[in-house]
């Protein structure tokens, strides 16, 4: 078991945060060179991790139980094309999505470059087409919005990257993203939508998951009806993107429509795939290849850099120092640019479904804790609504501040501010402000406790020089990556979600029970009955 390879180098992290301390003001004064020892570049990100608690000696300890874990042999095997994902016997390639020409990834001894290129083509030919005006939906118009509907890995990345890459999209197309099952949100997305001009991506892997194809059937249904019933509205009007080409088919769309992908690319690791088409759409096949290059770069990085520089690496470490050694459960990802505000929620299903796992490989319980609640919001919004707890809590927060130095838009000193304000709170978290200081400023005495900040609250600052489609390809592969060193020195299996099944058998079978005209017995727990009952007898 990978926990045992690695007990002694666990051992050594736990008796050398017995003996020592950890305080940023003295560590910085202590030492000069700090900053710019403990500031990493990958690719256009310039990563400051010095205001971890952190020094030589615990980032030493952490490599040495990389090592012992395996880290960088998994790596291998993930860039070979093992099959890692041992529970769904399936290998772990999304690399392969961002693969240039003169790369070759194999499973099963067959390169799959070839593959991805040849629907990374179609992708740009069909989205060529919608940009240009010439896809023409059934009336002879040229499409002017997407809806994308799609849940998950079908849905977060696609949304959060067409939210932040606004200054890239076509200025006549825009899209939509309808994921829940709750009729309001595909009723207010439709609300604005003119079915002439409209074209359905229907995104899921598997077509099969409840909540896509359940909209999906209505939003055929809406556009039936407003074209007298003609079915041939449906090839005009909707795409698919899925590996299940048969329930493709039978919902009514014309495979030549369909854009695939492989059962290697899990859900939340899909973005980059065709499950991208609708952001190919808004910002266009050369941005888009953009991004993929920008994935590409840091995908090389993670692959040949030794851990000592490796950015990934070391932010995943850090974060197993925090989790497994401080004791700190939650991490904050907090992104200064409202473009990345849906990144928090993308990062959360990244890190959490990967990572929130209680077995290891061989079926036995981990034996510590294992991924980290993540959450957050963008600054400086989160400033004015949960940073007090950050600042004056009980638990420390450790999180990524990410700042990028050029503005995507000029509104004179605005973005000055916005920057301001990011290196204030990590400077402020770091360093606090001491009962001295504070009554030195001439606070009255009973004020003193409330107006002092313990500092020794930990962040990364992630700085890249503008929010581009390459940068976020970045952003997103660093912590892809970073996931990934966790979830080997954990030794789980990062790449299935068996932990959403349950709810999601359950919710089948009370769906039946609630709309059923004899329902019989109900033989769920107590509570469960009386809120199924409640339901039944209010809608009745
Ligand atoms: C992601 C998960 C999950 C998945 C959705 C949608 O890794 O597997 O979030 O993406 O359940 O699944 P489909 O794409 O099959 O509809």
């Amino acid at each position: 078991m990978v926990a045992d390879r690695a007990a002694s180098q666990w051992n050594a992290l736990e008796s050398y945060r017995d003996r020592t301390s950890f305080d940023l003001r003295a560590m910085f004064a202590s030492d000069p060179e700090r900053a710019s020892r403990y500031t990493f570049s990958a690719g256009d990100l310039a990563v400051d991790l010095s205001k971890h608690l952190i020094d030589d000696e615990v980032l030493r300890r952490l490599i040495a139980l990389a090592r012992a874990a395996g880290v960088e042999e998994r790596a291998q095997a993930m860039f070979a094309g093992e099959r890692i994902n041992s529970t769904e016997n399936r290998p772990v390639l999304h690399v392969a999505l961002r693969a240039g020409p003169e790369d070759t990834f194999l499973v099963d001894g067959t390169d799959v470059v070839a593959g991805v290129h040849e629907v990374l083509d179609r992708m740009a030919g069909f989205a060529s087409r919608v940009r240009a005006g010439e896809w023409l939906g059934h009336t002879g118009k040229p499409i002017r919005k997407i809806i994308n509907i799609g849940i998950g890995g079908s849905d977060l990345g696609p949304v959060m990257a067409y939210r932040a890459l606004r200054h890239y999209r076509h200025p006549d197309i825009e899209a939509e993203f309808v994921s829940n099952i709750d009729p309001a949100h595909l009723v207010a997305v439709l609300a604005d939508a003119d079915p002439a001009e409209t074209l359905f991506v229907i995104a899921s892997k598997t077509f099969t998951t409840l909540e896509t194809m359940t909209n999906a059937r209505a939003a055929k249904e809406w556009l039936l009806d407003r074209f007298d019933g003609d079915k041939s509205a449906v090839a005009r009007h909707f795409v698919a993107v899925s590996t299940n080409a048969d329930a493709v088919s039978e919902f009514g769309i014309d495979t030549a429509n369909m854009f695939g992908f492989w059962d290697w690319v899990g859900g939340r690791y899909s973005f980059d795939s065709a499950i991208g088409l609708p952001l190919m759409i808004a910002i266009g096949p050369e941005a888009f290849g953009e991004m993929l290059s920008g994935f590409r770069a840091m995908d090389h990085h993670f692959r040949d850099t030794p851990i000592e520089q490796n950015v990934p690496a070391l932010l995943a470490l850090i974060g197993v120092w925090y989790r497994n050694i401080l004791g700190y459960p939650t991490y904050a990802v907090l992104p200064y640019a409202q473009d990345l505000d849906r990144f928090p929620a993308y990062l959360q299903q990244l890190d959490m479904e990967s990572n929130g796992k209680r077995v290891g490989l061989e079926g036995i319980a981990v034996g510590r804790d294992t991924g980290p609640i993540v959450w957050g919001e963008a600054g400086t919004n989160g400033q004015h609504a949960f940073y007090q707890l950050l600042h004056q809590g009980t638990s420390v927060v450790p999180g990524d501040l990410i700042g990028f130095l050029e503005a995507t838009d000029d509104l004179g000193m605005q973005h000055d501010f916005l920057m301001g304000n990011l290196f204030a709170q990590a400077e402020a978290l770091a360093f606090g402000k001491t009962e001295e200081e504070v009554a030195a400023a001439g606070i009255v005495p009973e004020l003193v406790p409330h107006r002092t900040f313990p500092g020794n609250r930990p962040t990364s600052v992630i700085l890249a020089p503008r929010l581009t489609p390459a940068v976020l390809g970045q952003l997103v592969a660093l912590y892809e990556h970073k996931v990934f060193v966790q979830g080997a020195v954990w030794g789980i299996n990062s790449f299935d979600q068996w932990g959403v099944e349950l709810g999601k058998v359950l919710a089948t079978r009370i769906i039946g029970e609630l709309g059923a005209t004899d329902p019989g017995e109900l033989s769920h727990d107590a509570s469960t009955n009386a809120l199924i009952e409640r339901y039944r007898n209010y809608r009745a």
